[in-house]
């Protein structure tokens, strides 16, 4: 039992604690400071749980930053033995955009035109020395905050909410400017279940979802190696790079023979599924084509009676 008045604060301290726990698995750079600002940063931010990093050249900042996929702050400083901070922040933005690492630079409290220099080259944030303790963290957590979110959305905008594989857009942006860039063979398999309206008719709405959720799950642990997404309704879309035509169709054929063989488990029941498919292989560097041509070839296996991969 929490007192109502003491509720806000009880909020307030959980979500402290949840943020304490979720720095465990963060990583922030202290880069370029002089040696007390420094040894003062770090303990702060070890003693909030973060990960923490020192640099005192350029060359080690990005390195630190290539090899730890965790650290997602760079605090900079001035006094980088080997390059300008300018330089520091407008090298990292080459490869990190602004949604991936946040840049925090510190500059002097008599010197405040260097903050506007430093989010000209590319800082998201900055700090005045001398700073307190209290602002310092909430600048840090704000910052990633602001990542994690971007990244949440970036993740709702990209996947399918019901089977949480990658959606059609996500599918063609990624994939069309690869096969326009390489010039590699590629194999596209245009998937969509049979009679799925049936399976709603006879066993409910609820049931086909369950169908499709499961359907993606096929699809994900058989083609780990591959991009899959839901390209519409019961319509699945498999993009294996660097694979020959036969090897394509036999892994295409063996997941056709797999689906129809298991049914799907709901309740009591065992909905029996198949699917058709069409099957391309092609160095074509107009995606949207190839998608097409194999939607073509999907349509020949409905046509032939379904339950087919045509190639
Ligand atoms: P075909 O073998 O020719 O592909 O026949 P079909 O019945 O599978 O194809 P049709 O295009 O006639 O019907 C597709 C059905 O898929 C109709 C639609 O209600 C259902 N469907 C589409 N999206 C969803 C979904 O998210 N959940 C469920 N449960 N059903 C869906
Ligand atoms: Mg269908
Ligand atoms: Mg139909
Ligand atoms: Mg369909």
């Amino acid at each position: 039992y929490i007192p109502k008045e003491n509720a806000q604060t009880y909020d307030y301290l959980a979500r402290l604690l949840k943020r304490l726990e979720h720095n465990k698995q963060i990583g922030v750079v202290v880069a370029g400071q002089d040696r007390s600002t420094a040894i003062k940063m770090s303990s702060l931010l070890r003693r909030h749980n973060f990960i923490t990093h020192e640099a005192s050249k350029a060359e080690d900042t990005y390195k630190l930053v290539r090899d730890n996929p965790e650290i997602r702050v760079v605090i900079t400083g001035r006094h980088f033995s080997d390059e300008k901070s300018t330089s520091v922040i407008s090298n990292l933005r080459v490869d990190y955009p602004k949604e991936r690492l946040a840049i925090i630079s510190v500059s002097e409290q008599e010197a405040q035109l260097n903050s506007a220099r430093f989010i000209k080259s590319g800082a998201n944030d900055f700090l005045l020395t001398p700073f307190c303790h209290e602002e310092f963290l909430c600048r840090i957590t704000q910052n990633i905050e602001l990542i994690e979110h971007v990244e949440a959305l970036t993740s709702m905008a990209n996947s399918d909410f019901l089977t949480g594989l990658f959606n059609r857009r996500y599918f063609l942006n990624k994939l069309s400017a690869m096969a326009a860039r390489r010039s590699e063979r590629y194999s596209l398999a245009v998937l969509d279940l049979d009679n799925f309206k049936q399976v709603n008719d006879s066993y409910g709405h609820d049931a086909g979802d369950i169908v499709l959720v499961h359907t993606a799950a096929v699809l994900r642990q058989h083609f780990a190696d591959a991009v899959i997404a839901r390209f519409g309704g019961e319509e699945f879309c498999i993009f294996m790079p660097d694979i020959s035509a036969e090897q394509a169709l036999s892994r295409i054929e063996a997941l056709r023979a797999l689906v129809c063989q298991q049914p799907v488990k709901v309740g009591d029941e065992k909905i029996s599924v198949s699917i058709s498919a069409g099957l391309l292989t092609t160095k074509a560097s107009s995606l949207v084509n190839s998608i097409s041509r194999a939607d073509k070839l999907l349509y020949q296996a409905k046509h032939a009676g379904r339950n087919r991969v045509v190639s």
